[in-house]
C-alpha cells in the first residue's frame, strides 16, 4: 500500500442534482482524507487544459461546455492506493456499464452527464493536482480515525 493524492471533481450535474453531500459521504466514509475542496466555476482556458489529452476528439468540445456550464466542486483526496480506489469507487466511464453500487452506476445515465471526475495514474493526479491547486490551498493535518483505518 502506498500513501497517493488523486484529483477528484464533482461536475457540474452533481452539484445541480444535489448529489456533492452523497458523493463526499462516501469518500468519507472509505476513510479517505479531504485535503483540499473548492467550490468554483471553471474557465474555458481550465477545462480545456484538463481534458487536453482528449483534444482532437468528437466529446473534447461537448466535455468543455459540460464542465464549464455551471459550478464544480474540486477535490483532492488522500489515502492508500487512494487513486484506484477512488476509480473503482467513481465506476466505469459511461453510466449504463458502470456497477451498480458504484457512483456513476447508480446515480447516471449517460456517458455526458457521469457526475465524477477521478485521476486515472499517478502521473495525472500530479498534472491534475498541480493544474487545480496552488500548494497553500492543501493542507496537512492528523484525522482522528487515521489510525484505525489500517492494522500492524
Ligand atoms: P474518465 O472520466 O472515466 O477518465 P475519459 O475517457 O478520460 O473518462 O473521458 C473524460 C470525460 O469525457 C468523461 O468522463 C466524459 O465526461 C467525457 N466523455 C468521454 N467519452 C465520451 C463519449 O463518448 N461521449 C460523451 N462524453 C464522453
Ligand atoms: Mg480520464
Amino acid at each position: 500500500m502506498v500513501k497517493q493524492r488523486t484529483f477528484v471533481m464533482i461536475k457540474p450535474d452533481g452539484v445541480q442534482r444535489g448529489l456533492v453531500g452523497e458523493v463526499i459521504s462516501r469518500f468519507e466514509r472509505k476513510g479517505i482524507k479531504i485535503v483540499g475542496m473548492k467550490f468554483m466555476s471553471v474557465s474555458r482556458e481550465l477545462a480545456e487544459k484538463h481534458y487536453g489529452v482528449h483534444r482532437g476528439k468528437p466529446f473534447f468540445e461537448p466535455t468543455v461546455k459540460y464542465i464549464t456550464s455551471s459550478p464544480v466542486v474540486a477535490m483532492v483526496l488522500e489515502g492508500e492506493n487512494v487513486i484506484e480506489t477512488v476509480r473503482r469507487m467513481m465506476g466505469k466511464t459511461d453510466p449504463m456499464e458502470a456497477e451498480i453500487g458504484s457512483i456513476r452506476g447508480d446515480y447516471g445515465q449517460f456517458i455526458g452527464r457521469n457526475i465524477i471526475h477521478g485521476s486515472d495514474s499517478v502521473e495525472t493526479a500530479e498534472f491534475e493536482i498541480n493544474l487545480w491547486f496552488k500548494p497553500e490551498e492543501l493542507i496537512e493535518y492528523h484525522r482522528i480515525d487515521e489510525d484505525w483505518l489500517i492494522g500492524d
